[in-house]
């Protein structure tokens, strides 16, 4: 019988890949696991309870409409986190200004913790984003500068919580990508998806194209590259938009695709957040073997200057996003 490996054994497996560790960073993954148990759970009876579905009164500091699970999931997260002692400070983006935690922690975390939250009325899967980095202030309250805006190549762990049509967490510390299916018979997560790799080619891409007119003429000339029939690159390819970012991420890693959310005339920078969707995301795709950027510089290497702020995204199978480069770099 094959051998079924848990997220705790995994965590605790993997934590001897650190020799002299003291832990603590295996307490942060558990403290995620139990949080995403809890969301997962109360999102899969969202339709059953009043009192969870719809909007809450309130709005985020993006000027968002909160979801009512937005805001549990983000208590949910926070409390685990903060349970742990290892963390010193979270950026979330409920929240418009980080929340500081522990001062003797060693980490911070960056979180959506319910991105494409809009879409649980009409039950569309949604997930939760994290981001982990090493505090660079010596100790006490972390400093917004010096903590959160870390370029996200200094990320040590980043992944991602699907609540699909089963719950998934998929992170890496490094090491490359694997993905683990919540049993929640059991109640734990099993290792299903070891070592994910993008497919070598793809032919999904993933757009809102009701932005279409409010794009580049580059992002255009993309869209009308993908449209085109062309049997020796395999054209046209396949439109899969499901306006859940981790969704689309999610098929198109396994699929094989390239996931677009361009600057727009509304949104000169495009809508997605750098710190808690976009480093994470991409610290992902490239541990999984393929690439993100914004148009033209890698997503890991932007020097983030403030908490909320949006940069485009190009993410997915290298050639694809290579080719969409390509194509903006000629308009
Ligand atoms: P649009 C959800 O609000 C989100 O942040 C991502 O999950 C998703 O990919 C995107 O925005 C959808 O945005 O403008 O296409 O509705």
């Amino acid at each position: 019988m094959e051998k079924v490996t848990t997220l705790g054994e995994f965590i605790i497996e993997r934590q001897q890949d650190y020799p002299g560790s003291t832990g603590e960073f295996s307490r942060l993954l558990s403290a995620i696991r139990l949080a995403s148990k809890i969301v997962s759970h109360q999102i899969n009876k969202a339709g059953l309870l009043n009192d969870i579905l719809g909007a809450a009164e309130s709005e985020n500091i993006q000027g968002e409409q909160q979801q009512k699970l937005d805001i549990f999931a983000n208590n949910q997260f926070i409390k685990a986190l903060e349970k742990r002692k290892v963390i010193c400070g979270i950026a979330s983006e409920e929240n418009e200004d980080f929340i500081p935690l522990n001062k003797e922690g060693k980490y911070i975390v960056s979180m959506d913790p319910l991105d494409g939250s809009s879409n649980i009325d009409v039950n569309v899967s949604v997930g939760t984003i994290f981001s982990i980095y090493e505090r660079i202030s010596p100790q006490g309250q972390p400093v917004e500068l010096t903590d959160f805006l870390q370029e996200g190549n200094k990320q040590v762990a980043a992944g991602y919580v699907i609540y699909g049509s089963s719950t998934m967490l998929v992170y890496s510390t490094g090491n490359g990508v694997n993905g683990f299916t919540y049993d929640p018979g059991i109640g734990v997560f099993v290792l299903s998806h070891p070592n994910m790799k993008f497919p070598a080619t793809g032919k999904i891409y993933s757009m809102n194209e009701g932005n279409f007119f409010n794009c580049s003429v580059g992002v255009q000339n993309y869209i009308k590259y993908a449209q085109t029939i062309d049997k020796a690159t395999n054209r046209p390819f396949t439109g899969r938009y499901i306006g859940s970012l981790v969704a689309d991420f999610h098929r198109n890693l396994i699929k094989g695709g390239i996931y677009i959310y361009p600057a727009t005339q509304s949104a000169p920078n495009g809508k997605l957040r750098l710190l808690y969707e976009c480093n994470p995301i991409a610290y992902i795709a490239e541990q999984a073997g393929g690439t993100a950027s914004d148009g033209a510089t890698r997503i890991l290497d932007i020097k983030p200057t403030e908490l909320h702020q949006r940069v485009p995204l190009y993410t997915g199978i290298k050639s694809m996003v290579n080719k969409a480069e390509e194509i903006l770099k000629a308009n």
